[in-house]
């Protein structure tokens, strides 16, 4: 499992130099890879199927996600699952996913949390084209990820149950760099709720490895970051059992 690997600026870059495979049944990808082509193309042959959420860099990358975003299970090709408010099950454990984006409600302050967001939009642009969805546009994405959540973990399912999410379900997951700004609310949300209800919780957006409890739900992140800013603790093979 891994995030962030940030394609779009290791362009050449083989993904069998960033990942190794580890003799995992599947590899799950929580966001923020790359432009979503270009995944398709690097994963095609990657040796087992690869489970997919899409990042706000995703989006950020493309016209077309922000005009008619994905919805449910969707084959990239043959051996790329795209996930976005769809399951991926084996039969017996089930991956659930989403990019779930945030309510901005972190801490309380929805509303100056939202106008921090814009302006980061605005600034982090510098010019060029983003296709960054305005916060009152992915509030209603969040919204309607955590209403479906709320369903489809409350099924019985046999098996374990994995969440796969680009954003974060916990401020527990910010605690290592940001400074508990109302910008925190744009990379974690407060659904304790649903990680009573979830086995394991991989998500990205931080660019700091994380691995920690909630409960009864382990929550971990593995993300490569930025060509400029590597995360020291990636680790190219990491594995998760579903025990
Ligand atoms: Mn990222």
């Amino acid at each position: 499992m891994a995030s962030d690997l940030h394609l779009e600026s290791r362009r050449g870059e083989c993904v069998s130099n960033l990942l190794r495979y580890n003799g995992a049944t599947a590899l799950l990808l929580a966001g923020d890879i790359g432009p979503t082509a270009l995944v398709a193309k690097a994963f095609e042959r990657w040796p087992v199927p690869v489970i997919y959420v899409l990042g706000n860099h995703e989006y950020a990358m493309s016209a077309k996600l922000q005009t008619a975003p994905p919805s449910g299970e969707k084959w990239l090709n043959r051996n790329v699952l795209l996930l976005e408010n769809g399951v991926a099950s084996d039969g017996n454990n089930r991956i659930v996913g989403c990019c779930l984006w945030t309510d901005f409600d972190l801490l309380g302050q929805q509303a100056h949390a939202m106008e921090l967001a814009k302006g980061e939009i605005a600034g982090g642009a510098r010019g060029r084209r983003t296709h960054t969805p305005a916060p009152e546009t992915s509030l209603g994405w969040h919204f309607s990820s955590v209403n479906w959540l709320t369903e489809v973990l409350s099924t019985a399912t046999t098996g374990r149950t994995v969440t796969l999410s680009h954003h974060a379900p916990h401020r527990r997951s910010l605690v290592q760099y940001r400074n508990h700004s109302n910008f925190d609310a744009a990379f974690a949300s407060n659904l304790t709720r649903l990680l009573r209800k979830t086995d394991i919780w991989i998500h990205g957006h931080l660019h700091h490895s994380l691995d920690y409890q909630v409960g009864r739900c382990r929550v971990l992140c593995n993300p490569l970051g930025s060509v400029g800013r590597p995360n020291g603790q990636f680790i190219p093979n990491l594995i998760v059992l579903l025990v």
